[in-house]
């Protein structure tokens, strides 16, 4: 006799970046912040989340609310900027921070970003987009100058 299944399916939990534009281009000297949605669906409760495990590229959350901004979208396509009436978890993450962890000033144009995190049940998950980056990397991206420190993006602009 196969023993009944307890576990439920994990929904497919789809990751928004900049919700509301598309293509979501991120310009590689970029500050402030990257603005990040888990959508909510029938299936998917993004309460049911614990937003202090989440991480985007290892970059953690600086801060979080629940807000209906968008709607999944099947297909590929850069997700809808209508709202559902699922809530979904809006997060806020610290641009350079993300960049620096993809070296972005190496990176291909179109980088996938992942987000990693938990539920409150102890599952883990992920879910990625896409972005595109812009622009050329400011010296201090540049990899022959990495060895005089990885400086964190100072106070000079452009
Ligand atoms: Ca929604």
């Amino acid at each position: 006799m196969a023993a009944l299944g307890f576990e439920q399916p994990m929904p497919d939990i789809l990751l928004d970046i900049k919700p509301g534009s598309c293509p979501n281009s991120v310009g590689v000297n970029s500050r402030g912040v990257l603005p990040v949605a888990l959508l909510g669906s029938a299936d998917f409760d993004v309460r049911d989340v614990d937003p202090d495990t989440l991480a985007l590229e290892g970059a953690p959350v600086l801060r979080y609310r629940y807000n209906d901004v968008a709607a999944p979208c099947d297909g590929g396509c850069c997700m809808s900027d209508g709202h559902d009436g699922y809530d979904d978890l809006n997060l806020k993450f610290d641009t350079p921070s993300v960049l620096e962890a993809i070296e972005a000033a190496d990176s291909a144009y179109e980088v996938e970003l992942t987000l990693t995190g938990e539920l409150y049940d102890g599952t883990m998950f992920e879910a990625s987009d896409t972005i595109v980056l812009r622009g050329k990397p400011n010296w201090r991206w540049s990899r022959e100058r990495a060895g005089e420190g990885r400086g964190k993006p100072g106070g000079r602009r452009n």
